[in-house]
């Protein structure tokens, strides 16, 4: 399988519980290498353009305004078929359907406020990470 880059945001309900070592401790024992790290404060227009694929959902507004409620932290991950590697590491987006030892299913604390985004294809994986780091930030 192909080394690839997935984007990851450890979300603010588990920055808010102090939860970030506890989280990479789960990337990093899958085998993932956290290649770019950085905490911010999401602002809305980022927030609203990273999901604008939910917009017409009814919890668009609600998921926007979570996003914005505190620090954030987006990461590069690396390693062998990264993007499937780490959605199933982050377990199922319901925390009451994830699977035992996954970051939703030890953390997470609703469909909402469930700890942790990866992408879902290396198309969004691509933007995702333009998003948010410039290439020389990234050391593989
Ligand atoms: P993510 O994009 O954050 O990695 O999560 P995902 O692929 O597992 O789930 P997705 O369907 O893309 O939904 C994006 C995020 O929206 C929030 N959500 N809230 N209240 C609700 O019913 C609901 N459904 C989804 C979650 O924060 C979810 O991760
Ligand atoms: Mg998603």
């Amino acid at each position: 399988m192909a080394i690839e880059r997935t984007f990851s945001i450890i979300k603010p309900d588990a920055t808010e519980r102090n939860l970030t070592g506890a989280v990479n401790a789960v990337i990093e024992k899958a085998g993932l290498r956290i290649v770019a790290q950085k905490r911010i404060r999401m602002t809305k227009e980022q927030a609203e353009t990273f999901y604008a694929v939910h917009k017409a959902r009814p919890f668009f507004g609600e998921l926007v305004a979570f996003m914005t409620s505190g620090p954030v932290v987006v990461q590069v991950l690396e390693g062998e078929g990264a993007i499937a590697k780490y959605r199933e590491v982050m377990g199922a987006t319901d925390p009451s359907k994830a699977a035992e030892g996954t970051v939703r299913k030890l953390y997470a604390k609703s469909i909402g406020e469930n700890s942790v985004h990866g992408s879902d294809a290396p198309e969004t994986a691509a933007i995702e990470i333009a998003q948010f780091f410039s290439g020389n930030e990234i050391v593989g």
